[in-house]
C-alpha cells in the first residue's frame, strides 16, 4: 500500500511494498532497485517475517463451540489449489491499525479485545438492530468457505473460512428499499491498536459494498480460518472475506454495518482516490496507475519474494459466479 506522509499530505510508496513489483517488472527494474538501497530494508522485513512464522509465535487460537462448520454447497466456494500454510496467513497480514509492516500485526494484535463484542447495524432497514458477537456466531449455520484472497500489492493466498453468507444477516435486518449500499466501520481503539492516531489511514478503516455485492452468496461474514477462531491479526472476531475483490475490500473486526442510499466512502479511496475506487474488483486488465494487476505471487510458493509469478483471473476466478453484477460497467472507469 501507500503511506501518506506526515506534514504534506503527499502520497508515496514504502520500500516494503515495492519489493514484489520490482521482482516481476524485469531484471534491469530489479538492478536499479537494488541499487537505490530499497532492498535492504525489503529483505530485511521478509526475513523477519519468516522467521515470525517459523518460530511458532503464530499459535492458532483454538476452538470455539459455535464454530463446526461443514463445507459450502456456494458455487465457487471450494478449490483444488492447495491451501496456504497456516503459519503464512497467520503471519503475513495487513492490519495497518497494528503497523505497517507484514509482520506487525501477528506482532501486535494480541492487544485486541475481542470480549465483550459486538456489532451495531444501522441506516436504511426496518428491523436496526445491535448484536452481540455470540448472537452472530449462532447466527446462520457455519460453513467452510476455500477463497482466494488477492491484495492488490500483488500477493495471494487460498485460505479457508468459516462462517456464512453476509445476506444472512442483512435479511433479519429488512434493508429498505432506498438503501443502496453497505458501509462497514472497523474498530479504531487508540487504547488496544497502536497504529490507530497515526496519520497513515482515517480511522476508523472503513470499507463498502453496493447491496447486491452485499447480498451476493460468495460474499462471506467470517468468524474463523482453517477450521479455528480468527487469529486476531486476521481480523477478530468478525470480518469480511469478499474474494473477487481486492483485499482490502476485507474489512477486519468489524463493529458497525450501516444501510445508506450514497455510496459511502472507503478508508484507501480517501487514502488515494486516484489508485483505490469503490469496486475494487480484481481486474488484470486495470493497473494500478504505479503497477500492473497482471500477475501475482502466491504466498508460499518455491522462491519467496522472487518466485514465479502466477497470471491474476479476472475477478480473481470468481467470474462465473460475480461477472453478471457488473454487465455494462465500464471497469475501467468504475475500478
Ligand atoms: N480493519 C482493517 N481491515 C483490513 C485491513 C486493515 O488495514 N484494517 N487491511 C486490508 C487488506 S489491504 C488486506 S490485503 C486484508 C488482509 O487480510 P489477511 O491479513 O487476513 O490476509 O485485510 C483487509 N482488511
Ligand atoms: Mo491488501
Amino acid at each position: 500500500m501507500l503511506i501518506r506522509s506526515r506534514d504534506s499530505g503527499f502520497v508515496h510508496p514504502q520500500a516494503a511494498e515495492i519489493t514484489p513489483r520490482a521482482a516481476y517488472e524485469g531484471r534491469r527494474d530489479m538492478l536499479r532497485w537494488l541499487a537505490g538501497g530499497a532492498a535492504g530494508a525489503a529483505l530485511a522485513s521478509w526475513a523477519g517475517r519468516e522467521a515470525l512464522a517459523q518460530a511458532s509465535a503464530v499459535k492458532a487460537p483454538g476452538k470455539l463451540a459455535a464454530l463446526p462448520s461443514v463445507p459450502s454447497k456456494v458455487a465457487g466456494a471450494q478449490t483444488m489449489e492447495a491451501l496456504t500454510a497456516y503459519k503464512d496467513a497467520a503471519s503475513y497480514n495487513n492490519f495497518y491499525e497494528f503497523g505497517t509492516d507484514k509482520s506487525d500485526p501477528a506482532k501486535n494484535a494480541h492487544t485486541l479485545k475481542t470480549r465483550p463484542w459486538t456489532v451495531q447495524v444501522e441506516g436504511l432497514v426496518n428491523k436496526p438492530r445491535t448484536f452481540d458477537i455470540e448472537e452472530l456466531l449462532k447466527l446462520s449455520a457455519m460453513e467452510e468457505r476455500i477463497y482466494r484472497l488477492r491484495c492488490v500489492e500483488g500477493w495471494s493466498m487460498v485460505i479457508p473460512w468459516e462462517g456464512y453468507s453476509l445476506s444472512e444477516l442483512i435479511r433479519k435486518v429488512e434493508p429498505q428499499g432506498s438503501a443502496k449500499y453497505v458501509e462497514f466501520v472497523t474498530l479504531a481503539d487508540p487504547k488496544t491498536m497502536p497504529y490507530v492516531g497515526s496519520r497513515v489511514l482515517d480511522w476508523p478503516y472503513a470499507e463498502g459494498l453496493r447491496m447486491d455485492e452485499a447480498m451476493h452468496p460468495l460474499t462471506l461474514l467470517s468468524f474463523g480460518m482453517y477450521g479455528e477462531v480468527l487469529p486476531n491479526q486476521n481480523g477478530a472476531p468478525v470480518r469480511l472475506v469478499v474474494p473477487w475483490k481486492y483485499g482490502f475490500k476485507s474489512a477486519k473486526s468489524i463493529v458497525k454495518i450501516r444501510f445508506t442510499e450514497k455510496e459511502p466512502g472507503t478508508a484507501w479511496n480517501k487514502a488515494a482516490a486516484q489508485e483505490y475506487g469503490f469496486y475494487s474488483n480484481v481486474n488484470p486488465e486495470v493497473d494500478h496507475p504505479r503497477w500492473s494487476q497482471a500477475t501475482e505471487r502466491r504466498i508460499g510458493d518455491p522462491g519467496g519474494l522472487f518466485a514465479k509469478r502466477r497470471k491474476t483471473l479476472m475477478f480473481n476466478g470468481y467470474e462465473a459466479q460475480v461477472g453478471q453484477l457488473y454487465a455494462g460497467m465500464d471497469l475501467k472507469k468504475f475500478y
